[in-house]
């Protein structure tokens, strides 16, 4: 594949500093050598830029950073389409996780698109339901336009069908986000699930579920998916997640359907918080098993 990288220094959508040097971390940690001896071609486009908060004023409203996280957004959906237009794979590097609203409409904007979504939590908050103002807690409701993002063109994608959206890896939801995620056709896989089911299983039917009927993939990597103790460099971790060897299950299950994945993200990795770059080498792994490699 052509592997276009197309970094996000952004952390307006998150609380605490440090996900903005996401990008850098995980490209230091090696990733375009790992892709290239996958097999890959690899093109870094560098990074997006993006407005920090030292020289911000927050627009004001229930959600931080609102506009400045929608332009944002909008620069980063149309570096993703131009990516697909030229035929290549957008592997986009955050950042919080509001960048998954850039990185998925713009896959969208190809096609209809089935989006499955590695996380602790279900980033299922709307700024009328937001208990922080994060918006990094919202990027799946953005997407599907609901409440205020209703009439957000920047947010909503028309083409992502709530019945096509997995949630893998769940343990933390608030208590407006676990209701609304209930009364929507969303699919949540918690660690329960995982736990009963096995990692394996989970992951393949996640993917059915957001390829039945869709023309592509979003695949969405929230490095809070997996266990404090194997990533510890993330902004809001939570225990209980999944371990270094179920991590790689699931994006090995992820392979097995790349020809149908149209744009994929790593996001929330926070070199203040980590241990050595620890949690960039070990998304640097996860993209490689995701993009192909294999032990035999
Ligand atoms: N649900 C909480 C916490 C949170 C969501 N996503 C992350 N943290 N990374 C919120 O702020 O919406
Ligand atoms: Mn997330
Ligand atoms: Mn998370």
């Amino acid at each position: 594949m052509n592997v276009r990288l197309i970094g996000v220094p952004m952390d307006l959508g998150a609380d605490r500093r440090g996900v903005d040097m996401g990008p850098s971390a995980i490209r230091y940690a090696g990733l375009a050598d790992e892709l290239a001896a996958v097999g890959h071609d690899v093109r870094d486009d560098g990074d997006l830029a993006v407005p920090t908060p030292e020289t911000t004023a927050d627009s004001g409203g229930g959600a931080k950073y609102l506009a400045e996280t929608a332009e944002v957004c909008r620069d980063l959906r149309a570096a993703v389409t131009d990516a697909l237009d030229d035929g290549a794979f957008p592997l986009v590097l955050g950042g919080d996780h509001s960048i998954a609203v850039g990185t998925a409409g713009g896959a969208a904007a190809t096609g209809s698109t089935g989006v499955v979504w590695f996380d602790a939590h279900g980033d299922f908050n709307t700024p009328e339901t937001t208990p922080s103002g994060n918006v990094h807690g919202m990027p799946v409701a953005a997407l599907l336009g609901r409440g205020e993002f209703a009439d957000a063109a920047w947010a909503r994608a028309s083409n992502i069908d709530p019945e096509n959206v997995a949630l893998v890896g769940i343990r933390s939801l608030d208590d407006a986000e676990r209701a609304a995620l209930a009364d929507s056709e969303v699919t949540v896989y918690t660690m329960s699930d995982i736990d009963e089911r096995g990692l394996t299983d989970v992951a393949d039917e996640a993917l059915a579920v957001a390829a039945d009927g869709t023309d592509g993939l979003h695949v969405s990597l929230d490095m809070d998916f997996l266990d404090p103790d194997e990533a510890p460099g993330v902004g809001t971790p939570v225990r209980g997640g999944v371990t270094y060897r179920e991590a790689h299950a699931a994006m090995e299950a992820v392979a097995d359907r790349i020809d149908d994945v149209r744009t994929m993200e790593v996001v929330e990795v926070n070199p203040i918080l980590d241990s050595h770059n620890r949690t960039a080498e070990l998304a640097v792994e996860l993209l490689a098993s995701a993009l192909g490699k294999r032990i035999l």
